[in-house]
């Protein structure tokens, strides 16, 4: 069987910041997201008796080993296990992104590759189940699931069972946006994966990140169903660097800002003291995500696109859950 399916990267609006069982993917934090409209990854899967092992076509290109390829066998054994079949797969997958840009593609990837895989494989899961099986893949993954804004759970059990995520308000919930500035295409040195569990390893403060981030994640939700723009944006911003300070402070220091990064912070601070308002966020990498209203969005991409490393700015608004689609990639 055949199916194809679509579904948009997410940026944080609160961290996911280290793991309880990195097997599971459990995290030691909740967290709260904005899924990326125009962001997407778009995944067939069909098994099928005639393939001798998994077949994985990443952007037209068959990658046959490595990491990325080891890492989508296991997760398709689970899809496997879980339906009670043992044929194995072809899966094709585009990204409409520059993939090593820091846009979070494992979030779109995994959570494409659990609804296709899961429906070829013939299992008909709810959204509870695909958000937690794409948080196996990926754990930002479980968030893309839904559309708008999501929070994913921490959950409390062993098995994983409720650490998924819900959706907080519709992506027409409001005209919030979120300007995404690329100043670096180039991969990341140190993988969220690995700076996440070397900060659990050594970071001396993350302690104090693990007992403010509860109060960050309420405020935020509810930032957002008041439709509070100073209060999500200055919480989000605030976690975002509590999260870089842990990162800082590992051993050895996982840096992942570039001169450009710093330019953009300074110059959103210093709009937002002008009067226009707008807030930075950043994940594990050197690009910036910029929050804003609709009202603001030209004159905010304007600046940014005139300061020094800026690459491009790629607007983005709520986006939708993530879909089956007709159009298969083969
Ligand atoms: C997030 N990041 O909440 C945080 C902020 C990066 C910084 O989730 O090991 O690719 O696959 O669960 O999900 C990136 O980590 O890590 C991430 P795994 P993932 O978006």
């Amino acid at each position: 069987m055949k199916a194809s399916a679509i579904a948009n990267s997410n940026i944080a609006l609160t961290k996911y910041w280290g793991k309880r069982d990195s097997k599971l993917m459990l995290p030691n934090n909740g967290s709260i997201s904005m899924t990326l409209d125009g962001l997407n990854t778009r995944t067939t899967v069909e098994f099928s008796p005639e393939y001798e092992r998994d077949i994985l076509i990443f952007n037209g290109k068959e990658i046959s080993e490595g990491r990325e390829y080891e890492e989508t066998v296991a997760f398709m054994d689970i899809v496997r296990e879980m339906a009670g079949i043992r044929e194995k797969a072809k899966i094709a997958t585009e990204n409409n992104f520059p993939t090593a840009a820091g846009l979070a593609s494992s979030a779109s990837g995994y959570a494409a590759l659990a609804l296709a895989a899961s429906k070829a494989a013939g299992l008909n899961l709810d959204k509870r189940e695909l958000s937690i099986l794409a948080r196996r893949g990926s754990g930002s993954a479980c968030r893309s699931i839904e559309g708008g804004f999501v929070e994913w759970k921490r959950g409390e059990k062993k098995d994983g069972s409720d650490s998924y995520a819900v959706q907080i308000a519709p992506k027409d919930h409001w005209d919030f946006r979120m300007l995404t500035t690329i100043v670096s295409t180039e991969e990341k040195k140190v993988k969220s994966r690995a700076g996440m569990a070397q900060t659990v390893k050594t970071c001396p403060y993350y302690k104090g990140w693990l007992e403010t981030v509860q109060d960050d994640i309420d405020a935020v939700r509810q930032g957002i169903l008041e439709k509070d723009f100073a209060k999500v944006g200055s919480v989000a911003e605030y976690n975002c660097l509590k999260m870089h300070a842990t990162m800082i402070t590992t051993k050895p220091p996982i840096i992942y800002w570039n001169p450009a990064t710093m330019e953009i912070i300074h110059a959103v601070m210093a709009w937002r003291e002008e009067g226009l308002e707008s807030y930075f966020t950043i994940d594990a990498g050197p690009n910036v995500k910029v929050m804003c209203m609709e009202k603001d969005v030209q004159e905010l991409k304007k600046r940014l696109e005139g300061l020094n490393g800026v690459k491009e700015v790629i607007v983005c608004r709520p986006g939708d859950e993530a879909k089956t689609t007709e159009e298969h990639l083969f």
